[in-house]
């Protein structure tokens, strides 16, 4: 069985000449113009940037190297015994574009598990910072302080040659995921539990990333919750690279800034509440509505309540997206797992993400702001969490910050492969604007 580095060796020649033929054959076609709305709106619609391991479709939804999310659940081997996509299947397929054996996802499993321990000066800075302190800047700085003994750091500090950055890069970025894990475990002991102490059990080599996540944050014998955290990880690793954290990941790792620099500097983007944070926010806007309406309003009152959150200016968290214009077929999945577990089918709380997911895209459209009034990725996924007992939603982005780690890395690992320079887009001021269009 070969390791994912063999398997990349093989594969990078074969893709390097693609971008080869790529540039001598098409290098001066155009995709497209660029107009004064997109430049002053975020960039959004602009062809800018390459990305190999997912492409996103405004209709369809992401697919993962050409696979659509059914497809992935159809052929991405899963943990023994388990239903749900392995992260590390995905994390592999994500950077080969080959789906695994069982026997390399087994192989796989075990080299990211065995990375999986912290480096003693990373668990210090951890333990140190004060628990007021969210979640995700206790995650920016554990995943930082990893860049002590990057691999890329140090061989580009020796003198490496262009044509070896992707190894070290790689290396980074395996450790930089399976460590990830670990953190985030440690993150939670430390701001919900008593902290990393005794009762904390060691990591099992012998098991996948989520269940040692869920084993050290008081979960592993509930099936359950290991399945979700698995799903959860595989749903969110990519979305193609212009959202903020694949992007960033893409701009920082340009500099050659190291995996762990890159991923701690996306890691503060998906700290945003229009971004990852998101999911913390459904959570407090459905926990607000069973407050003051109960566990089963009717329609009517559900309507009111997002009525008057939209009155109040604030956007209802969840809903919309900068390129679906279709509900999220992450959502969907995610829908679909709580719908087939009984358990979590009769949790009040899923059922008003249901409830909201008849009326919310009617009074969206009605409200007449938004581009996409359907659900995406994060209208369903804290819900979950909450039923199985993670209750404490300002901890929800960590968990995507564990999957996205392995999307955008996977392209990181490519950049560096492809030998692809800095990235440094033109920017107007207002004058050069009217100049240009004048
Ligand atoms: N509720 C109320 N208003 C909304 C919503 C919403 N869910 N979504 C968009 N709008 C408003 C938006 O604020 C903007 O208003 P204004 O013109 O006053 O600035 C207008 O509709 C047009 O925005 P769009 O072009 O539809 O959306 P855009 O591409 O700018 O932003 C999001 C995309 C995802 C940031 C936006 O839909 C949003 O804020 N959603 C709520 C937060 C959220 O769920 N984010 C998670 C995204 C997924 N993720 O995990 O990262
Ligand atoms: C993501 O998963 O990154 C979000 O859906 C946001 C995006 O794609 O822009």
């Amino acid at each position: 069985v070969l390791t994912v580095r063999e398997t990349l060796e093989k594969i990078i020649p074969e893709r390097q000449a693609l971008l080869k033929e790529i540039k001598t054959q098409h290098g001066s076609k155009t995709l497209g113009n660029v107009t004064v709305d997109q430049v002053v709106g975020g960039g959004r619609g602009i062809k800018f940037m390459l990305w190999d391991p997912s492409v996103l479709d405004a209709e369809e939804g992401i697919r993962f190297w050409g696979r659509s999310i059914p497809e992935c659940q159809r052929d991405l081997p899963t943990a023994v015994g388990g239903k749900e996509i392995l992260p590390e299947a995905m994390f592999w397929y994500l950077l080969t574009g080959k789906v695994p054996s069982a026997e390399e996802t087994k192989q796989f499993q075990e080299e990211l598990v065995g990375r999986s321990e912290l480096p003693a000066h990373v668990e210090k800075v951890l333990d140190a910072l004060p628990k007021t302190l969210h979640p995700m800047t206790h995650f920016v700085i554990g995943v930082a302080a990893l860049n002590h003994d990057s691999k890329f750091a140090a061989q580009y500090k020796a003198g490496m040659k262009k044509s070896e950055y992707w190894v070290p890069a790689l290396e980074d970025s395996l450790d930089c995921v399976a460590k990830s894990f670990t953190i985030a475990a440690r993150i939670y002991n430390n701001l919900y539990r008593n902290g990393h102490d005794a009762s904390v059990p060691a990591i099992d080599k012998s098991k996948d990333l989520s269940f040692n996540f869920a084993n050290q944050i008081g979960f592993g014998e509930s099936e359950g919750f290991v399945e979700l955290i698995r799903l959860y990880n595989s749903l969110h690793t990519d979305h193609e690279g212009g959202n903020v954290s694949a992007h960033t990941t893409h701009l920082v790792g340009s500099a050659l800034s190291d995996p762990f620099l890159s991923y701690s500097a996306a890691l503060g983007g998906l700290a945003g509440p229009l971004h990852g944070l998101a999911n913390q926010e459904v959570l407090r806007f459905i926990l607000g509505m069973q407050k003051e309406l109960g566990d089963s309003a009717s329609d009517e009152q559900v309507v009111d309540f997002i009525w008057k959150t939209l009155n109040k200016g604030q956007v209802i968290p969840g809903y919309g997206h900068a390129v679906l214009r279709k509900p999220d077929p992450r959502f969907m999945a995610l829908q679909q797992f709580g719908v087939k577990h009984p358990e979590t089918a009769n949790d009040p709380v899923f059922k008003y993400v249901d409830q909201l997911y008849r009326v919310a895209p009617g009074v969206l459209t009605e409200h007449g702001k938004t581009k996409n009034p359907y659900p995406n990725v994060d209208s369903a996924s804290g819900s979950l969490l909450y039923h199985y007992g993670l209750k404490q939603f300002d901890f929800y982005t960590v968990t995507f910050g564990t999957s996205r780690a392995m999307g955008g890395l996977a392209q990181l690992v490519w950049d560096r492969a492809l030998g692809l320079p800095i990235e440094r887009p033109k920017s107007l001021s207002m004058e050069a604007i009217l100049k240009a269009v004048q």
